[in-house]
């Protein structure tokens, strides 16, 4: 099987396995497991924060940072399309008492003119405005990037307000890759930032939340609440501590791959993608021409050994990563190509 359908499938590598077997742990509960210590550290080091603190997932590390910063009954600002919003089973309502306005864009990037219309201070009838949520990389809207003006811009405009910026950064390494800049300037205005270590950096669990030592002090709590006191994780930080060192710098290849598929699929009748809007590891294209569902188009195409998820009715996402090689993607190339000429055939 060709697994395209995200980067969160990859398996850890051989160095990873040796790290994990020979990582020295501690009690993480009581702050002493090493290899933890180290993860954390260094992740606030890389991404430029006072702190950092591991995450089972990047949806507790999302959901801790919406706490951080508002109280019940408050409103956070997202763009529609936002994991936060439509993945992430209601954790704004379920453990912040928040709701979400969302603001719809075309390429999942928000300008700060948007966020300003929509921002709601202390009244009698609405839901104050708490706290402004960006994803950079955008997954639904095809993996897009924060241009760093952008991010500067809305960050002081929250700031004015008083307003904080929490910054989905699952692929924020996939964004600094793009942009060419170290992920420190990426995420230097933000006041939170969650990042991944289980998607596009290779290893097989964990995510980061770094801020500052005050608001990572808050976090520990909320994360033990949650359940998310791991005890000796400093097997899962050993293999988190290779992706963060080893693995940004290969983050170029997924890239090219994605592009590469991009621009094949767009010469495919049927199928539609703006191959020049793929800027990271993510590509979403429409299958609508070639007669299928998207749904059907996955389970077609599943038959001929390539996964990829349909994301709605038309639209289907493949996802770029370490253990697909250029290689595989041409395979993959084959089999689209393949069930689309048969189904057209078959008119
Ligand atoms: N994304 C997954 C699915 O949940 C859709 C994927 O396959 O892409 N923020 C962003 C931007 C994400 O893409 C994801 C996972 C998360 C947060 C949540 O991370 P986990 O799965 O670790 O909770």
């Amino acid at each position: 099987m060709i697994d395209l359908r995200s980067d969160t499938v990859t398996k850890p590598t051989p160095a990873m396995r040796r790290a994990m077997a020979e990582a020295e742990v501690g009690d993480d509960v009581y702050r002493e497991d090493p290899t933890v210590n180290r993860l954390e550290k260094r992740s606030a080091e890389i991404l430029g924060k006072e702190a950092a603190l591991f995450m089972p997932t990047g949806t507790m590390g999302n959901t801790i940072g919406v706490k951080l910063h508002t109280e019940h009954g408050q409103e956070v600002i997202c763009e529609s399309r936002g994991h936060l919003l439509n993945y992430e089973l209601s954790m704004v309502a379920w453990f912040s008492g928040c709701v979400v306005r969302t603001i719809p864009s075309e390429d999942g990037i928000l300008r700060w003119d948007q966020i300003r219309r929509e921002y709601r201070p202390l009244g009698p009838h609405w839901a104050p405005t708490g706290l402004i949520e960006i994803e950079n990389t955008h997954n639904m809207a095809g993996g897009t990037v924060y241009p760093l003006d952008v991010i500067s811009e809305v960050c002081d405009g929250a700031h004015s307000l008083g307003l904080a910026v929490h910054m989905d950064g699952a692929r924020v390494f996939n964004a600094a890759e793009y942009l060419g800049v170290p992920v420190r300037e990426v995420v230097a205005k933000v006041d939170t930032v969650t990042f991944c270590l289980s998607k596009a950096l290779g290893a097989p669990a964990g995510s980061l939340i770094a801020g500052s030592e005050k608001q990572m002090d808050r976090a520990r709590l909320y994360r033990k609440r949650l359940g998310g006191g791991m005890r000796q994780a400093g097997v899962l930080a050993a293999a988190g501590l290779i992706a963060l060192e080893e693995h940004p710098r290969l983050l170029a290849v997924d890239h090219e791959n994605a592009r590469f598929l991009a621009c094949a699929l767009a010469k495919i009748p049927g199928i539609s993608i703006d191959a020049s809007k793929v800027q990271t590891n993510i590509a979403i294209f429409d299958v609508e021409g070639t007669g299928f569902t998207a749904a059907g188009f996955s389970v077609s195409l599943k038959e001929r050994g390539v996964l990829m998820n349909a994301i709605n009715d038309r639209q289907v996402r493949l996802v770029t990563h370490y253990d697909v090689n250029r290689e595989s993607c041409e395979r993959a190339l084959e089999m689209v190509r393949d069930l689309t000429t048969s189904a057209m055939r078959r008119g």
